[in-house]
């Protein structure tokens, strides 16, 4: 039988470069033909062949309802009867933006942008143009978007300033950004030593997620957050991936520390193009209209997209949500820990509420070098055995997995055997 994923991905390749809107759709990472999905609903998407999957991408973070939420429908449904898009201000993005302060209580202003690329790019020029200063400190592992100043990889040695990951990006454009070692706490000790004054931010993901799940030590985190004060730099948590999906109150809310400014997307938006970044009064009013950091979007606020993000957090809010589905994630982590133990299978996993990571080897990496020790065949032969079962996880050994309040004790089960089968074959 023909495979329709191999004809749309020729067809794709023909006219979009790869084939694919965003590189890591295009299965590089794990060889293969990407899935064309044709229809989502709740825990499941159906590939072009009408192949089922269980979904624990949940468009990289986003889904956290499941695909489909009845509720999310109809709010979307009715707001594109009043229009799509107006360029002027709506109520509608007044109540998101109410409703994300009244979650998020280290801020007291928000700006809505359509992506978090936008939303981190943004945060950062908020920083430089509020400290009047230029170097920013990022870590090894985190991704915060594709700004150029952001795409930067670590540089040779302690603490010096990185070099780009991507061509286009002159050196020049990443000269201020200094790249360290995740949970490094003497190479963050002395990049503030060093650069104290000229530090203008701090930009972490406080549970990593771009190297799969790696935490931030609280000894770590605590570090960030007192050394940001002592040399008056901002603390930026970019909870873009972490924002409502760890938790009502993301990241912060677990380890408890108070960022300068927060980077948020994926689930406020529920699918629909939607990001944001907020924090004190002093320090958002520093941007356009109101002050001289410019930042601007056509779409920004979007009344379609505010509309889903709104109807998302309603339902993310109600009691329950959230133990609910920790206790299901952590059922998937701790099943998947014991079908690999029985199987003798090197392997560990964590969680936190949705979000979940996994790593072929015994012990929870602290780093991205560490992180990146993994066997590629491995994880690629353990990718492709789950999606032959109709498991699709994510195709990178350095991303993480989220689950959706719709997936089932049978899908989790379902998962877990998948998984056990493909150790056992090992
Ligand atoms: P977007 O521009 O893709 O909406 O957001 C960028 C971004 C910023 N910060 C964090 C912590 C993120 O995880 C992301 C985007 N995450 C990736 C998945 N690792 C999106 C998937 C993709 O690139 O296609």
């Amino acid at each position: 039988m023909t495979d329709q994923n191999d004809l749309l991905f020729e067809r794709a390749r023909a006219v979009i470069p790869g084939g694919v809107n965003s590189p890591v759709r295009a299965f590089k990472a794990v060889g293969g033909t990407p899935r064309f999905i044709q229809r989502a609903q709740g825990a499941y998407f159906w590939d072009a062949n009408d192949q089922r999957y269980i979904d624990y991408i949940g468009s990289w973070g986003p889904m956290i309802l499941g695909h489909g939420h009845p509720a999310v429908v109809e709010a979307v449904q009715k707001a594109v009867l009043e229009g799509f898009s107006y360029g002027a201000p709506t109520e509608r993005e007044i109540e998101l933006a109410e409703a994300i302060l009244a979650l998020v209580p280290s801020m007291e202003m928000v700006r809505l942008v359509s992506s978090g690329t936008e939303a981190a790019m943004s945060a950062l020029r908020l920083a430089r143009g509020a400290t009047g200063r230029k170097t920013i400190v990022k870590f090894e592992g985190c991704y915060h978007g594709h700004a150029d100043a952001l795409l930067v990889k670590a540089g040779s040695g302690l603490a010096t300033f990185g070099n780009p990951t991507s061509a286009g990006v002159p050196p020049e454009v990443v000269q201020h950004t200094l790249v360290l070692e995740y949970n490094n706490l003497q190479q963050l000790e002395e990049a503030f030593a060093l650069h104290s004054k000229d530090i203008a931010c701090l930009m972490i993901e406080a549970i990593a997620g771009n190297m799969n799940f790696v935490r931030a030590t609280p000894a770590f985190a605590k570090r960030c957050r007192e050394l940001c004060t002592q040399h008056g730099a901002l603390l930026i948590f970019d909870e873009v991936m972490t924002g409502f999906r760890v938790g009502l109150h993301g990241a912060q809310g677990v380890l408890g520390i108070t960022p300068d400014l927060t980077v948020l997307g994926k689930v406020i938006g529920g699918g629909m193009p939607l990001a944001a970044f907020g924090g004190p009064r002093a320090i958002m009013e520093q941007l356009a209209p109101l002050g001289p950091v410019y930042q601007a979007g056509t779409l920004s606020g979007n009344p379609v997209a505010t509309a889903c993000g709104l109807a998302t957090l309603k339902e993310i809010s109600k009691p329950g949500f959230y133990e609910a589905l920790a206790k299901k994630t952590r059922t998937l982590v701790d099943g998947l820990k014991a079908a690999a133990a029985a199987e003798g299978q090197p392997f560990n996993a964590d969680s936190e509420g949705g979000m979940f990571g996994f790593f072929l080897m015994n012990e929870l990496p602290q780093n991205y070098a560490t992180v990146m020790t993994t066997d590629n065949a491995q994880f690629n032969a353990l990718f492709h055995g789950l999606l032959d079962r109709g498991v699709y996880i994510a195709p990178a050994l350095y991303e993480a997995g989220f689950v959706s309040a719709a997936h089932s004790e049978d899908d989790i089960a379902a998962t877990i055997a998948a998984a056990r089968d493909i150790f056992s074959k090992r």
